[in-house]
């Protein structure tokens, strides 16, 4: 090689080298645009300066070098937990947190990345002024990542108008379908959903006719002691009883807030022989969430995994519009296979109709 030769391979070499440390693959915009609405968003470039957990993490921006806290947009991780001392605390760690935080670790660290946000200076941010952002990374979204490996659920600050929620909403389907990680629990006891009411009339008073249904659909007798509710964007977990309350095979339970006798003095029609649970936390479905499809629930053994969830939107029974519609569930074939788990959208599962608590009506 003379010296001409090895002047153009080392400048051959510079050029590779540059390419293999600077080049971001950016997603395809097939890929991005099945899950943002780009002409709604803003990006920039940026490298991971401090890891917090799996939806959160510290960047520095390429185009100001400032350091930005990102909150991932759309979706929660588990929340880990930590000792006086500052390590984590694996006991008290919800399950899959520091799984999710490695999960988000290994798809970052060392790499460039894009993070997409709204345009709109309302939606921007969160509470704790936290950047809602979509994180491109190595022809992949992150988020949807995450959610597609049941290691986050959707989770919505606002009506963002950058996300396609449908998309996003199919991606945490397939983890439940496949019953990966978060979801690993999911439907073990055979606890369904077979009804909810939202919002009855009047229901800007809460006057606890609010009501979730659920059947053991399975062979075994189920204790319900210690099991836990979560709503809506909260991320606590509520306990429904610390008492023992046994849901045998085939029986059906209403929970709702109100004493016994008041719930049945509402709704005469429900069967002396179904099960009453007045919860000791007082839900409500909140009348005018944000998004509209933000209306999540989820039903959680005493040990946080996930049992049971609903996600479902104003626009299914028009909300208090039509007040006095609850939601059913009518489709029963899968529960009957013994899958109950599958991938159809929660919305052909259930169907507006006049409340039947204690009674599965198909
Ligand atoms: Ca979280
Ligand atoms: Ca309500
Ligand atoms: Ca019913």
């Amino acid at each position: 090689m003379n010296f001409a030769q090895k002047k153009i391979s080392f400048v051959l070499l510079l050029i590779l080298l540059s390419i293999s440390t600077k080049c971001e693959i950016i997603p395809k915009e097939s890929t991005l645009s099945k899950y943002l609405n780009l002409d709604s968003c803003l990006h920039f470039t940026a490298t991971v300066s401090e890891f917090k957990d799996g939806d959160t993490v510290y960047v520095k921006r390429q185009d100001n070098g400032e350091i930005e806290k990102i909150r991932f947009l759309g979706i929660n991780t588990p929340e880990k937990s930590y000792t006086d001392d500052g390590n984590i605390d694996p006991e008290n760690s919800e399950p899959y947190a520091i799984k999710a935080s490695e999960f988000t670790k290994n798809a970052l660290q060392g790499k460039t990345f894009t993070v997409y946000y709204s345009s709109n200076y309302h939606y921007q941010r969160d509470p704790y002024d936290r950047l809602l952002g979509v994180i491109a990374v190595e022809g992949t979204i992150l988020n949807v990542d995450l959610l597609r490996e049941g290691l986050a659920k959707r989770f919505f600050y606002n009506e963002n108008p950058i996300m396609k929620f449908e998309e996003w909403t199919k991606a945490e389907a397939s983890a439940r379908k496949r019953k990966i990680n978060l979801w690993s629990h999911y439907h073990s006891q055979r606890i369904v959903i077979t009804e909810v009411y939202p919002d009855p009339p009047g229901d800007e008073t809460n006057t606890g006719e609010e009501f979730i249904e659920i059947k053991n659909f399975g062979k075994k007798a189920v204790n319900l002691k210690n099991w836990l509710i979560m709503m809506d964007r909260s991320t606590h977990y509520n306990t429904l009883t610390s008492q023992d309350f046994i849901l045998n095979p085939g029986e059906i339970c209403v929970i709702s807030t109100v004493p016994e006798s008041d719930f049945r003095a509402l709704f005469p029609s429900f069967p002396s022989n179904a099960k009453y649970l007045n919860s000791e936390y007082k839900f409500y479905f909140k009348n005018n969430p944000h998004p509209p499809q933000q209306r999540i629930f989820y039903l959680c053994s005493p040990d946080k995994y996930i049992e049971e969830t609903l996600t479902f939107s104003l626009d299914w029974y028009d909300g208090l519009r039509n007040g006095g519609k609850s939601l059913q569930r009518v489709n029963f074939r899968k529960i009957e296979e013994g899958t109950i788990s599958d991938d159809s959208p929660d919305k052909q599962l259930f169907k507006a109709d006049t409340p039947t608590p204690g009674i599965i009506s198909q």
